[in-house]
């Protein structure tokens, strides 16, 4: 039998006493502190360098569709303003894609009603939906047969928009199942629907660069996607308010207002030659992260005793969803801030890379796997509780987060007390997992709402900048 060379040269003495094998393990763990101390010295005296250069990593982490990259935009809105203008045309196409995306899954509900069967009915449900469907007299017609024909060309404008973004899409790869719930709390069952696979990006900057306009080729074909996008308008139009599509949805519990990159009540502002994509838009479009990608923005500071008060803060926008997440890993190292984004509305959800599992479970292992990590015993962590509005309206509706969550018991089903809740939990859950006592600020957001994210940013930025210029002693 081989051998592994290192095993054998490290194995023990084979003739080793008891007295020889205490003192053996004591040199042993005085090495590796020995080590320990010198990898941290390093890391500080890299900290120390980077804060003299005045430079600072920012993590942008959360589960898929959090508003990682929502808040990434609000940033940019503020602190890059000239390259959010320069990239402002190039997001027409993302919203057109995100219409098209609507379009496409309102035909294939209608594909499988008018099939009687179909890619997105749940297995367990379908005999149940279609039943309903034929007594509720909403079965579809030759009026939506005709629409399904006249829409189709939105498929060839799909292609052309995918290409011309650089855009991919996979299908999620469903993985193990967590086996622990949000705070201990029993898991129960999730109504959700399936959904088609996103179209994603690996970097949004060079998919939605503004120079792409200048090049006579990529406009023409920008022009005639936008032609034919424009055709459709009515007739997307029409599937959009048509009853029984609407009472299609409502059946598979899909609220398509609710979900991202949902534009389809905009068609008449944006389905028009001359539409260019408004801030809003441009924070409510979406494009799914894969990779990660490092954006620069120059932040200055309003305390700083010397001459110079700019800094570059370095953030890293990251792909959510499981697959990804081991690509995080290698930027813990150096990293000075972490900005983690909990969707709080997300509760009754369960994730798209695997259905078996609650949104909000897996957001709260993650926060509490990002407290524990001994790599990132330093850094500063920020807590955005995010997606207020849609928590709000959740609430609104009627969905008690206590079916999901039944620690919460009979406190009010309102969004203030179930914040305060939420907020307390995963401060708890910090105190208790960090490695070394240390403060999480936690703000409540809406990353939608620019104005109030503005603001959020303003009181970060000044946060981050006086720790950091306490603890690398320039003020
Ligand atoms: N209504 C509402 N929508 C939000 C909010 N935050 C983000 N969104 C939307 O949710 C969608 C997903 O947000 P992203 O920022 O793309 O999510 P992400 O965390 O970057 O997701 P991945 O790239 O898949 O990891 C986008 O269409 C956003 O516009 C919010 O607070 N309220
Ligand atoms: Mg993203």
């Amino acid at each position: 039998m081989d051998v592994d060379p290192l095993t054998f040269l490290m194995r023990p003495p084979p003739d080793e006493t008891p007295s020889q094998l205490t003192a053996r393990l004591k040199r042993e763990a005085d090495a590796q502190r020995i080590s320990d101390n010198i990898d941290e010295e390093i890391k500080r005296d890299r900290a120390a360098q980077r804060k003299a250069r005045k430079e600072l990593r920012i993590l942008l982490l959360g589960q898929g569709e959090s508003g990682k990259s929502t808040t990434l935009k609000n940033f940019r809105m503020q602190y890059a303003k000239e390259a959010w203008e320069h990239e402002r045309s190039g997001w027409r196409s993302v919203v057109q894609l995100n219409i098209i995306r609507s379009i496409i899954l309102i035909l294939e509900i209608i594909e499988a009603e008018m099939s009687g069967s179909g890619p997105l009915l749940d297995d367990d449900d379908s005999s149940r939906r279609l039943s309903e469907s034929s007594t509720s007299g909403d079965a579809f017609t030759d009026k939506h047969r005709l629409l399904m024909i006249r829409l189709a060309p939105l498929r060839g404008v799909e292609a052309a928009l995918k290409r011309r973004l650089g855009a991919g899409a996979e299908p999620y790869r469903p993985s193990q199942p967590l086996s622990a719930t949000p705070f201990d709390d029993p898991v129960l069952p999730i109504p959700a629907p399936k959904r088609r696979s996103e179209f994603f990006v690996r970097s949004w900057t060079d998919a939605v660069d503004g120079s792409h306009g200048q090049n006579p080729e990529i406009q023409a074909d920008a022009d005639s996607s936008t032609i034919t996008f424009m055709t459709c308008k009515d007739d997307m139009r029409a599937l959009w308010d048509d009853p029984a599509v609407q009472r299609a949805l409502e059946r598979r519990k899909i609220r398509l207002a609710d979900t991202a990159g949902f534009f389809l009540n905009d068609l008449d502002r944006i389905a028009t030659r001359s539409y260019t994509a408004t801030d809003d838009d441009i924070v409510r479009a979406r494009l799914r992260t894969v990779g990660i990608q490092e954006y620069l923005l120059r932040i200055t500071d309003g305390f700083s005793l010397l001459g110079d008060n700019a800094w570059v803060w370095k953030l890293y926008d990251v792909g959510g969803c499981r697959t990804q997440r081991s690509a995080w890993l290698p930027f813990f190292e150096n990293t000075d801030v972490i900005i983690f984004l909990c969707p709080v509305s997300c509760f009754d959800e369960r994730l798209d890379e695997d259905q078996r599992v609650n949104r909000l479970e897996d957001s709260t292992l993650l926060w509490r796997s990002i407290c524990s990590t001994k790599l990132l015993t330093k850094t500063q962590l920020i807590l955005f509780l995010n997606k207020c509005d849609l928590l709000k309206r959740k609430l609104k509706r009627g969905i008690k987060l206590k079916t999901y969550l039944p620690s919460y018991g009979d406190r009010p089903n309102e969004v203030m007390p179930v914040v305060k809740y939420l907020r307390e939990k995963y401060k708890e859950i910090q105190k208790q997992h960090s490695p070394e006592p240390r403060v999480a600020y936690i703000y409540t957001t809406t990353v939608t709402d620019t104005t109030a994210t503005a603001k959020t940013l303003h009181s970060i930025r000044d946060r981050v900048l006086r720790e950091n210029l306490v603890t690398s002693n320039l003020v």
